[in-house]
């Protein structure tokens, strides 16, 4: 572990989550939930976003599903209308229109987020289909759970992008779960979602996803091989949430995961992981890591208080932007 900035990226992403999740969970306590969104953390999963963004180029488009914030963050995306879009409000990335599990922002890279379960493994293999035409280097990357490489999307979409040689890395974030349905319920015992890349002549590879540095290799890898003309590469990370799989709170046993299985995640944390590894050679790392704390999470509240402040879309221009036809978007 030499890079810092991705400890950086990763501490960020979390201040991030928890004071959203603190905040949200408040609003709840005392009934007065102004930030009306469905909201599914990645604590734990920082490293995955993060290793695999800071291997790409701004002009490179990420595309994610329900579980977005920390791929939007990790892109480059802006917070302030990240913010102001899980408060509904104007301002906010999707014009207060999408709620937290429909983040874009275009200029930083992140082509948009989805909560259908597959949708945006095909608009990424879409959008790399482009890229090949247009002989750009640009890549496509798409990241999805577990869950969504069980859409038949997942398979058509992996067919076409090896037929075609398209420059798109599918990212599955393994984290053993679709809601509280094991990984081992639902698939077979033997096979993996790397071993079905490979069945279409993809290469892939499984890594740890707790371990940000090997992510980040691997992703520069995969890259590399897409950017070149070689065709998609899949990786598949091993990670776990922290979180219950939609809300604030911490999960626990009704969600079908004992608390020891929990524990033993939390304490294979990527952040505290990659703090280890820097204090070898740099000992003021701990104090660093908390002076970047103070600063995010002061950022994360401004951010609050300017999307509070914020207009909320006018009733007669609630269509705007929704396949209507005074879309912004759609000429
Ligand atoms: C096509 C479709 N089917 C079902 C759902 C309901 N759903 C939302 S999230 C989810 C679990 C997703 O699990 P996974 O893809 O592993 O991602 P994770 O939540 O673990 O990050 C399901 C079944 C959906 N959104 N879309």
């Amino acid at each position: 572990m030499k890079n810092p900035q991705l400890l950086r990226s990763m501490v960020r992403i979390r201040c991030v989550e928890e004071v959203i999740a603190n905040v949200y969970a408040d609003e709840v306590r005392s009934r007065r939930l102004k930030m009306r969104t469905a909201v599914h953390f990645a604590t734990g999963q920082e490293a995955t976003a993060v290793g695999v963004c800071a291997a790409l180029r701004t002009e490179d488009v990420v595309y994610s599903s329900h579980r977005c914030h920390a791929h939007y963050l990790a892109k480059g995306g802006d917070l302030a209308a990240m913010v102001a879009e899980l408060y509904g409000r104007e301002t906010g990335c999707a014009s207060g229109r999408g709620g937290s599990v429909h983040l874009v922002d275009e200029a930083a890279g992140f082509g948009g987020s989805a909560a259908i379960l597959g949708e945006m493994i095909s608009v990424a293999t879409g959008a790399a289909w482009a890229f090949a035409r247009e002989q750009s280097p640009r890549v496509a990357v798409t990241f999805f759970g577990d869950g969504a490489s069980e859409e038949g999307v997942f398979h058509e979409s992996l067919n076409f992008a090896a037929l075609h040689r398209l420059p798109v890395v599918y990212v599955c974030e393994n984290n053993q779960y679709s809601l509280s349905s094991p990984v081992a319920a639902r698939q077979p015992s033997g096979t993996s979602i790397s071993g079905r890349a490979r069945g279409y002549g993809i290469p892939a590879a499984r890594i740890d996803g707790n371990d940000v540095t090997a992510v980040h290799s691997a992703a520069v890898t995969a890259a590399d091989h897409c950017r070149t003309g070689n065709g998609p590469y899949l990786l598949e990370l091993d990670t776990y949430r922290w979180r219950e799989h939609v809300g604030p709170s911490w999960d626990s046993q009704p969600s079908g995961r004992s608390q020891a299985e929990v524990q033993s995640w939390v304490e294979r944390c990527p952040i505290r992981r990659a703090t280890d590894l820097l204090r070898v050679a740099d000992p003021a790392v701990g104090e660093q890591v908390a002076v970047w704390e103070e600063e995010f999470q002061a950022e994360t509240y401004s951010a609050i208080a300017a999307a509070k402040a914020a207009p909320y879309p006018r009733v007669e221009d609630l269509l705007v932007g929704a396949y209507g036809e005074q879309s912004k978007y759609i000429d």
